[in-house]
């Protein structure tokens, strides 16, 4: 065969190969859902822009090293994707840089590794025989390119990729900076980026937790003990001991729902009623931020703060947490988390390890077709339904935790599954939540009859707790047509109030409290319930059913609200009236409000309770001694 004179058609022969390779791995391996015609252009740009870039720059190295260092990146390239390949196959995920260094995850899949290599594999490393085979007939002696030249192809190819970006974040707003889920990640900006920004994401944090030192923990737990443990005892206090702990996590649910009508029809029949059997909190804040759902996740289990860029679940997932599931299966409870989603959304897989749970039933374990699907995935009433079984499987006492769906932005719900006329304004996303509250007020109530039948409800306690909150600001004018007034900066405070209601089956003294209370104060009440809140730790919260701590919640953007006051966008409101009052009685919260939040993100980022559980453990030890 004669040289190849001109060394361009091999470079380009090899970025072409590796790029339709990638790209036939994302399609038929990775399996990745395309929903849209942008995501399908999505993924056909990124391996073409990814494997120029990577090609290209080649063209920085001096004639000799060219065909060396083209050899190399397609072999190196090739077994990251091949690997990933691997992990997928096992794991249905793609790695991360912790997971790579878990031994459990890594140790399950060196034990079966050989099952999950398959002989047909060879195909994805052709592209690398027929790379090295070309290679020995480019000729040697080629003069460099010009500077110009050089610049021009990777000019090319790094505006491709800068494309494929903004692309991606026209598909996905905030993908970076929310990191939800690794699958729409590896979709849009491909899996050698995504490993990149894996790696970026992991230093950051590492170099915060290296900095950190074991003093700071003793003085934010001195803060929190003072300014919000109860020295009171609950009148609830043991009321859960060895009970079931069923959770609720409901998706989107806000308070202003309860109680409301929409063409003469309640909608949230069910939950109406369940209130008046059950203590019901009408001043309870959720306190998430860009982790959405596992950022009530993380504050309930941990009661303390999200953060305010991204989410804990994925940045901080191998953070020591002393997480209530943790602390409950010391004391001879399951845990589990129910969720028919995949199981790598908002990092679940990894950090429901890291929280202590013992299990987590995900979509995998539900059978899901199209017939039982509405929206996102699974329906909320055949979730329950077939998580019956699952809950049976578990040894008594559960601390378990559903995480509904259906609920969902954008609030899909097909006509014929329909209980509630749609709300008439202009935003459709408000007109349709109603009907998706609605079937979620359903599907809990048909849930209580599945755990009746089951033999499973009446020794257990159901707490209901909206995950956050399913309007946005968006949709203020037809929010404000709904409810009749103006949405102030006030109102838009108040809205983020989600229902709280905790069900004890048999219990007498329930009401409705209207003190003022958040997410945070979940994990101390319900320690408390169990008769274990010696074990809370450095906690932001407080037992709602104390009341010898002045209410104060912060919500993560710095907003407050206090007995008589509400703070937000650098203005003080009277509570009651929601009239604006002079900012000096808000003025001596707002620095508490900024102490709490940098002691909790203190506390993250430098993986500051590994201090606290080493030595709370170690006391423990001398103790039992
Ligand atoms: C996805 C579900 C919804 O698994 O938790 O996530 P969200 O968008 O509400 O955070
Ligand atoms: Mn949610």
């Amino acid at each position: 065969m004669k040289p190849l004179e001109n060394k361009l058609p091999f470079y380009a022969i090899a970025a072409l190969l590796f790029a339709v390779k990638t790209y036939m791995v994302y399609r038929f391996t990775f399996d990745l859902d395309i929903d849209n015609f942008l995501q399908e252009i999505i993924l056909l740009v990124n391996p073409v822009a990814t494997a120029l870039v990577l090609f290209t720059a080649v063209v920085w190295f001096n004639v000799n090293r060219q065909i060396k260092y083209t050899r190399r990146i397609a072999v190196l390239l090739s077994f990251i994707l091949y690997f990933n390949v691997l992990y997928f196959r096992s794991f249905s995920d793609f790695l991360t840089i912790p997971v790579l260094f878990q031994t459990n995850n890594v140790g399950d899949l060196g034990s079966s590794i050989t099952t999950l290599i398959q002989l047909q594999d060879i195909w994805m490393f052709l592209d690398v025989i027929v790379i090295y085979v070309l290679s020995r007939y480019v000729s040697r002696d080629m003069q460099p390119l010009h500077t110009k030249a050089k610049l021009r192809a990777s000019v090319i190819a790094v505006a491709l990729l800068v494309g494929n970006v903004v692309l991606a974040e026209i598909e996905r707003p905030m993908l970076f900076v929310r990191t939800f889920d690794r699958e729409y990640l590896v979709k849009n900006i491909g899996v050698f980026n995504y490993h990149l920004y894996d790696i970026a994401l992991h230093s950051k944090s590492k170099a915060q937790r290296v900095m950190a030192d074991g003093s700071e923990i003793k003085q934010i737990e001195e803060y929190t003990d003072k300014h919000m443990k109860s020295d009171q005892p609950s009148p609830l206090e043991g009321v859960a001991k060895d009970k079931n702990i069923i959770y609720i996590s409901a998706e989107s649910i806000q308070s202003f729902v309860i109680n409301k009508k929409i063409n003469g029809k309640e909608i949230t029949p069910f939950l109406n009623d369940l209130i008046e059997n059950s203590y019901y909190f009408n001043n309870f804040y959720h306190q998430t931020e860009q982790g959405k759902t596992s950022d009530s996740e993380w504050v309930v289990e941990t009661s303390l703060y999200p953060l305010s860029r991204g989410a804990v679940f994925f940045t901080h997932s191998e953070n020591e947490t002393n997480a209530v599931p943790e602390i409950v299966s010391n004391h001879g409870y399951t845990s589990a988390v129910f969720h028919a989603n995949n199981k790598s959304f908002w990092n679940r897989s990894v950090m429901y390890d890291t929280l202590g749970y013992d299990e987590f039933f995900s979509e995998s374990a539900y059978e899901v077709t199209p017939d039982n699907s509405i929206g996102w995935g699974l329906s909320d009433k055949d979730f329950f339904k077939q998580s019956i079984k699952h809950l049976k499987s578990l040894e008594e006492p559960y601390y378990t935790k559903f995480i509904t769906l259906t609920n969902h932005f954008p609030f899909e719900m097909p006509e014929e599954q329909q209980t509630i006329d749609k709300y008439d304004s202009s935003s459709s996303t408000l007109n349709n939540y109603f009907t998706t509250v609605k079937y979620m007020d359903e599907s809990i109530e048909q849930f209580f009859q599945n755990l009746k039948d089951a033999g499973e409800y009446e020794d257990s306690i159901i707490v209901i707790y909206g995950d956050h909150y399913g309007i946005s600001e968006n949709h203020n004018k037809a929010m404000s047509q709904f409810l009749g007034k103006e949405i102030t900066p006030y109102e838009h405070v108040q809205l983020q109030r989600v229902p709280l209601i905790v069900h004890i089956p048999g219990h007498e003294d329930n009401r409705t409290i209207s003190k003022v209370s958040g997410q945070m104060d979940l994990k101390p009440t319900i320690l408390n319930m169990m008769g274990i809140d010696s074990e809370q730790g450095v906690s932001f919260g407080t037992d709602l059913f104390t009341n010898d701590v002045d209410p104060f919640v912060v919500l993560r953007d710095g907003s407050f609200i206090t007995e008589n006051y509400l703070y937000t966008r650098d203005t003080c409101y009277d509570r009651d009236s929601g009239e604006e009052v002079e900012s000096t009685h808000c003025e001596p919260f707002k620095a508490k409000a900024q102490t709490e939040l940098d002691y909790s993100d203190s506390v993250i980022y430098g993986d500051l309770l590994r201090f606290y559980n080493a030595e709370y453990k170690e006391s423990s030890e001398t103790e039992t001694k």
